[in-house]
């Protein structure tokens, strides 16, 4: 037990350390008193708001976590939504402080965008969603084709990629809006809904009409790491002695209460629990830990060394 605890802990602090906002941007957090999370639109198991406009889903608890670390209370936390083209400028400009809108960790996000992101919260990567009724079983099959995607995204480029080096051709229906790109797609206006897999399962689980007339595609035609994304240049990348805030002075290196692991899992749980509850099977999207398992479990999730 205390080794998982460990372990998950380690993947808070993975997290987290990497998202230490010290110096001025951490200084205006806590003066705020309040997080400023971007999250996507809605996409359930993730982040969805729901009827009495509390948001849920693991990437809001990565939110809640940080939250707890750096206010010892997992609720301080306003939500921001922003579509896939919102989100960068807006943790740019300075509109919310760390963006968890299920966004691809890629070289040129990391590094011309004058962004950072802290880790990997997720393991993804793209697929397409098909009504069962056109009776296509692999992507190799959808050849002119009319596809929903959204723009500013990695799915479009990797879309494009993947059909011309398959020499096929598509018609692209590009939508800023994910309920409108779902709204298209359930309507018939597209053959074939694309993103990340993650994504698809949410879309059939939550909002298909009826989940079983649809079907994701055996293809995964890219990687996808997701994770949370800050500001470059005002990080404090600690060097932390001592975990659970038993010894003194990891809290300190983070600039955050020397209870803040401790904080996260009262109050958000570890990892395995975040997972299992929104899109594991304690939920309704039933998504295997696959390569989101420990990595002592055969899996790709581990924490960086808290030392
Ligand atoms: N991971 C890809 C795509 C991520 C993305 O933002 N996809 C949109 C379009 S489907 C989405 O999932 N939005 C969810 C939401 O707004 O709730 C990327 O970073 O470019």
């Amino acid at each position: 037990m205390h080794k998982f605890i460990a372990a998950a802990a380690g993947l808070a602090g993975l997290l987290l350390s990497g998202t230490a906002m010290a110096g001025k941007d951490l200084d205006a957090i806590k003066a705020r008193g309040m997080l400023n999370c971007g999250v996507g639109i809605g996409t359930a198991g993730f982040m969805l708001a729901d009827s009495q406009g509390k948001w849920k889903g693991l990437s809001v608890d990565v939110c809640r976590a940080v939250s707890a670390a750096l206010f010892g209370d997992a609720e301080k936390v306003r939500y921001v939504p922003l579509t896939s083209q919102q989100r960068f400028t807006a943790v740019q400009s300075g509109e919310v402080d760390m963006v968890m809108g299920n966004a691809t960790y890629t070289l040129t996000r990391d590094t011309a965008l004058g962004l950072d992101f802290t880790g990997i919260f997720y393991y993804d990567g793209q697929s397409f969603l098909v009504p069962k009724k056109l009776g296509v079983k692999s992507a190799k099959e959808l050849n002119g084709a009319t596809i929903c995607v959204a723009p500013g995204t990695t799915t479009e480029l990797n879309l494009a990629d993947y059909f011309r080096a398959n020499k096929m051709t598509f018609k692209p229906v590009v939508i800023e809006k994910v309920e409108e790109v779902r709204a298209a797609f359930f309507a018939g206006r597209c053959d074939v809904f694309t993103t990340d897999a993650s994504g698809l399962y949410s879309t059939r689980a939550a909002n298909a009409p009826n989940p079983d007339d649809y079907v994701i595609l055996p293809e995964i035609i890219s990687k996808e790491p997701l994770g949370p994304l800050v500001r470059h240049g005002d990080n404090q990348y600690p060097a932390i002695k001592r975990i659970l805030g038993v010894t003194p002075g990891m809290g300190k290196a983070l600039g955050v209460d020397e209870k803040w692991v401790y904080n996260i899992i009262k109050q958000v749980g570890n990892y395995g629990e975040m997972f299992d509850r929104n899109v594991g099977m304690g939920s309704p999207l039933k998504i295997a830990r696959g390569q989101n398992a420990l990595w002592t479990q055969g899996g790709l999730q581990y924490a960086p060394p808290i030392r």
